[in-house]
């Protein structure tokens, strides 16, 4: 370890036990993390979240809403004055217009605190009267965990593995084309630098575009405010165990270097250790649509992104959790309203399976796990209609490009989550005997009666375990 990390590290610790308690009031802190690949619905499932917590008339799953333990709630402003806010009511604006619309995907870290008035039930409770509780939801990209095993490789490790898999990776060619007119020994121009940055970059957009989404570096793709810098131009090379001084090669390693210590250890250091619970949002019916590669490059990010569960595992990482864990961690399959709820239990039982290796990882830690399927935003209605003699439970809804009403039989899940994560793992081409479809609809439009929030699948369910014990 280096000196600098222990130093972070230990500051680091001090600073955690402040965050807990907030201020002198010593009102309880929750640090909610929500994470998920790129459009897995991290920004949806928020806005719903937060507005169901505002108006509890939906959330009868979530234990002190529905006892009436938590007494008002209300929006605060955030503890961390760098962090952009998450910009929850252009969000919901979009969600509940009288064209509802998608919100517009996000590509950094945001938070936002909502402080809850919770009486606590039983004898105690009436004893000691209604006390704050503050939820800090901060929303961040999958991808950025990715980034994790960066830190224990060399510019010359890490060059081999991403060029290796760029070798089978569909859409790669031209930046492997382009590698190949390339001497890393050459001495360094900042044109060459940026050109081999930018066809590397287009390699990863059109390996994510295929589902592929394991590709390092994570932010490569979702930039925000370091677009265009240094730490962000860089690329794998041939022959990089022996790059000589002033060369272009040395030059780039040594921005893969600083990507590491100037983003990625800033981002766990400033972010990721100080989360208490955290839900991790997985596209899984998505996943399934595109194929058995997609879902089985799906559950290898997975295992991937909930290494960082396990801070045990870096000693960085250890140095700044000092002991400290994240204490929940649920798994949620999302957009699960594309789905008749009779196959609602597949596929959390796909989910589960799909995760069975992160989780293990995650259990490891010893933190408290589940895996659920949910729609934060319900956009169908439930239907059966008979088709070709058979009768089909299907979902409804208005299309999001055409605006068009559409009945939707996604497919049969399996029973046995084996039957499609093994073709998968084998590396099949497609699914033998199915095809799994989805559609994208648009949010339904909402005519709320007072007290209620949007309509959603099991976000009052997912709340409870997430932060029912914190709030009774
Ligand atoms: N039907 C349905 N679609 C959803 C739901 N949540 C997200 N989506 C879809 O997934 C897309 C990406 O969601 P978003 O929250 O922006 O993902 P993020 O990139 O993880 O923040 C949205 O534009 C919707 O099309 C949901 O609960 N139901
Ligand atoms: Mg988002």
């Amino acid at each position: 370890m280096v000196l600098g990390d222990l130093a972070d590290g230990v500051t680091r610790g001090v600073e955690n036990i402040g965050d807990r308690i907030s201020g002198a009031l010593f009102e309880p802190v929750i640090r909610l993390g929500v994470t998920g690949l790129s459009r897995a619905g991290k920004t949806v499932f928020i806005t719903s979240l937060v507005a169901n917590l505002l108006d509890r008339g939906r959330m009868p799953q979530l234990i002190a809403a529905s006892s009436g333990a938590i007494r008002a709630a209300y929006l605060q402003p955030q503890p961390d004055d760098t962090v952009a806010r998450f910009d929850y009511e252009a969000h919901l604006a979009a969600l509940g217009g009288a064209d509802p619309q998608w919100p517009q995907s996000t590509r950094a870290v945001s938070e936002l605190r909502l402080s809850l008035k919770v009486q606590p039930t039983g004898i105690l409770g009436a004893l000691s009267g209604p006390r704050k509780v503050h939820i800090d939801i901060v929303d961040y990209p999958g991808e950025w965990l990715l980034d994790l095993s960066l830190l224990d490789k060399s510019f010359a490790q890490w060059s081999e593995e991403t060029r290796a898999r760029l070798a089978s990776q569909k859409g790669a060619e031209p930046f492997l084309e382009h590698l190949a007119t390339i001497d890393p020994a050459q001495p360094h121009s900042e044109e060459t630098a940026l050109k081999l940055a930018a066809t590397y970059r287009e390699a990863l957009a059109a390996a994510r575009d295929e589902g592929m989404s394991l590709a390092t570096p994570g932010r490569f793709l979702l930039p925000g405010e370091l677009e265009g810098s240094p730490v962000l131009t860089f690329a794998p090379l041939p022959d990089a165990d022996r790059l000589p001084r002033g060369s272009l090669g040395r030059e780039i390693e040594r921005r893969f270097e600083a990507y590491k210590t100037k983003v990625v250890k800033p981002f766990f250091r400033d972010h990721f250790a100080r989360i208490d619970r955290q839900i991790v949002l997985v596209d899984v019916l998505g996943a399934i649509h595109r194929g058995p590669r997609a879902l089985e490059e799906t559950r290898l990010a997975m295992a991937d992104i909930l290494g960082a569960f396990r801070p045990g595992r870096n000693a960085f990482l250890k140095s700044l959790f000092l002991g400290r864990r994240v204490e929940k961690i649920l798994f949620a399959a999302t957009k699960a309203d594309h789905l008749h709820h009779s196959q609602h239990a597949q596929l959390t039982a796909i989910t589960e399976a799909l995760l069975k290796d992160a989780k293990a990882r995650a259990d490891y830690a010893g933190a408290n796990t589940a895996a659920m399927s949910i729609a934060a935003l319900r956009a169908t209605t439930e239907d059966r209609i008979d088709h070709k003699g058979l009768s089909l439970d299907v979902v409804r809804g208005r299309l999001a490009d055409t605006g068009k009403e559409a009945a939707l039989y996604p497919g049969q899940l399996p029973q046995d989550p084996a039957h499609i994560l093994a073709p998968a793992r084998q590396g099949a081409g497609a699914w033998l005997d199915a095809d799994y479809q989805i559609m994208r609809f648009a949010p339904a439009r909402m005519t709320l009666r007072p007290g209620d929030g949007p309509p959603h699948i099991r976000l009052d369910k997912a709340a409870e375990f997430l932060l029912g014990d914190r709030l009774l």
